[in-house]
Order: C-alpha cells, then sequence, then structure tokens
C-alpha cells in the first residue's frame, strides 16, 4: 500500500501544473514560479511568409543554429522579467504563447512585431547584424505586444512615439534586469552590438542622449531629439515615432536616473502602471501621458514623494512641464 501511496503521489507531482507543488510541506511558495512560458521559434529560411517551419518549442533542446536558440533564450528573459518584476503572465498577461519567426527575408534588416509575433532579420552584415542578437531588440518587439493588449497606442505622431519609447523603456529595463545593473550603472543604449563592424555607431539608439547613437557616412546621423525645442515634424515614419520617441525616451532616464537604484523597480512601475492600469487614451500625447505617470507615481508614492518629484523633474528636463 505504501509503494502504491508513493507511486501516486509521484504520478501526481510529475502530471500536475507547478502551482500544485506548492500545497506539499517544506516548500515555501515562491513568488516567481506561478507562470510558465510557451515559446515557439519558426525558420522562414530566407523566405518572407510566416510563420515559417517550427524548429523549436518549449523545452525542446537546443538546435545549434545561434538565431534560433538566441530568440529562445531572450524570449524567456522577457518573459521572466515581466514575471519577475510586474507579475505579468506574457504579453497578454493570460500566458499568450509568445512566437518569433527567424531568418526572415534575406539581408533583411529590421525586427517587427506583426500583432501576432515577432519576427527577426538577419541583417545585411554591411549595416546590421542578426537582430536576434541584442536582448533589448526582443524586449522592445515583444513590448508592442503588450502595448497591444493594453493601453494600444496608435501607432502615428505623439501616441506612436510613446508607443516606441515605452518598447525601448522595457526593452532597456529587461537588459538591465538581466545584467543586474542600476540605473548609473545601465548603458542606455538600445540595440547595442546591432549595428556591423564597420558602422560609425555604438547602438541604434541612446536613450540617455538621443541623437548619439551613431553618426555614418552610409546610415547618416542618429536623428533624434531629446528635447521638445528639437520636436521633428515629419510624415515619414509615421510621423516622426522612431524619431520623436527621444524625448519620451529621455525623460524615463531623467526619471530614473533621479530616483537611482533598478530602474525597473520605481521608475519602470510607474511608467508599467501607466501603460497598463486601463486610463490611458490611445490616442495620448506627450503630455497627456507625462501628467498619467504624474498621477500613477502619486497613487503610488504620495503627491510629496521624491519618487513624484523625480518624474515631475524627468519630463520638466525634456520641455514637457507638469
Ligand atoms: N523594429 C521596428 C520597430 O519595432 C520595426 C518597425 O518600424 N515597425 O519599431
Ligand atoms: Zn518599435
Amino acid at each position: 500500500a505504501a509503494l502504491r501511496d508513493i507511486a501516486r503521489r509521484t504520478l501526481v507531482l510529475s502530471s500536475t501544473a507547478r502551482t500544485e507543488r506548492r500545497v506539499l510541506p517544506l516548500e515555501p511558495p515562491s513568488p516567481t514560479e506561478d507562470f510558465v512560458p510557451d515559446r515557439t521559434i519558426d525558420d522562414a529560411r530566407n523566405r518572407e511568409e510566416l510563420p515559417g517551419e517550427t524548429v523549436r518549442a518549449e523545452g525542446g533542446p537546443a538546435t545549434g543554429d545561434t538565431a534560433v536558440d538566441t530568440a529562445y533564450d531572450w524570449l524567456g528573459v522577457t518573459f521572466d522579467f515581466f514575471e519577475a518584476a510586474y507579475r505579468r503572465n506574457s504579453i497578454d498577461g493570460a500566458g499568450l504563447p509568445m512566437i518569433s519567426t527567424v531568418h526572415y527575408g534575406r539581408d533583411y534588416d529590421n525586427a517587427f512585431w506583426n500583432g501576432e509575433q515577432m519576427v527577426y532579420g538577419d541583417g545585411d552584415g554591411t549595416l546590421f547584424t542578426a537582430f536576434t542578437g541584442p536582448l533589448d531588440v526582443t524586449g522592445h518587439e515583444l513590448t508592442h505586444g503588450v502595448t497591444q493588449y493594453t493601453a494600444g497606442l496608435e501607432y502615428y505622431g505623439q501616441s506612436g512615439a510613446l508607443n516606441e519609447s515605452l518598447s525601448d523603456v522595457f526593452g532597456s529595463l529587461i537588459k538591465q534586469w538581466h545584467r543586474g545593473q542600476t540605473a548609473d550603472q545601465a548603458d542606455w543604449l538600445i540595440g547595442e552590438g546591432l549595428l556591423a563592424p564597420r558602422v560609425h555607431g555604438v547602438a541604434l539608439r541612446s536613450m540617455k542622449e538621443p541623437g548619439t547613437a551613431y553618426d555614418d557616412p552610409q546610415l547618416g546621423k542618429d536623428p533624434q531629439p531629446g528635447h521638445m525645442d528639437d520636436y521633428v515634424e515629419t510624415y515619414r515614419d509615421n510621423g516622426g515615432v522612431h524619431i520623436n520617441s527621444g524625448i519620451p525616451n529621455r525623460a524615463f532616464y531623467l526619471t530614473a536616473a533621479a530616483i537611482g537604484g533598478n530602474a525597473w523597480e520605481k521608475a519602470g512601475k510607474v511608467w508599467y502602471d501607466t501603460l497598463t492600469g486601463g486610463k490611458l487614451s490611445s490616442t495620448a500625447d506627450f503630455k497627456g501621458f507625462a501628467a498619467a505617470t504624474l498621477a500613477t507615481a502619486t497613487a503610488l508614492y504620495g503627491a510629496d514623494a521624491a519618487e513624484t518629484a523625480a518624474v515631475r523633474q524627468g519630463w520638466t528636463g525634456v520641455g514637457v512641464p507638469l
């Protein structure tokens, strides 16, 4: 009878969800153990067709293809970050499976979220290396999914630049969290290592010093402003979504630097709650978003708190006074 009990117990243990184990004695509840990622990596084999052929599923062994295995690992880190920092269960908050297609197209110089999944090019090797390389690129694209399921910021003009900026903010925070870096230790670069060796530059964007990431004969100069005085009016790039995002990016950096410590804990929490709290309009402009972050900080820390003052300081520093 005892043997049968053990067998049944073992069976129960191995066949039920991880949360079941919590009821066993001597196993303290772990705050980061509830959510389980469900990753699929597909290979487009240099065609521009989605999703491609599945080459690695959740729990499957490494393939030996760096693009596949890095995409898988960075999805895992991104999933773990949102769970550990904000108790979010995947992109939609409800365990959405995460799908990524790698080797998309030939010499394809971009990565994107298409509304359902992530897609990565290999880069052309002259301007860009593989887009699966930098962790913050995966964090950026996946955060477009989070924004889609929450505030739904329209991808044009200032709401679009906020959408872009939120992807940079959480992309950078994921990298900082993974490296265990405080706000003053972090580089605040997006896509470091993505520029090919001969390109004059360090990254795609700098949140700390927008406009300084690269200056290259082929790529041109980093066009990002870091202050409203230099706001770029344009019809290109959906009204400059990848350009003017420099302004809210720097507002976040200034806020995080003023607070100090791990940026994902306080500044990140304010931005996250603002994004996901259900009160932000999908057409919010910089001023509206800034006011919303101030309201969030006030709710979290109080009107007279240093954190709330830091938020005000961050936006004031980029010419969006509160
Ligand atoms: N990598 C770009 C982005 O995520 C792709 C795009 O412009 N849609 O913003
Ligand atoms: Zn983006």
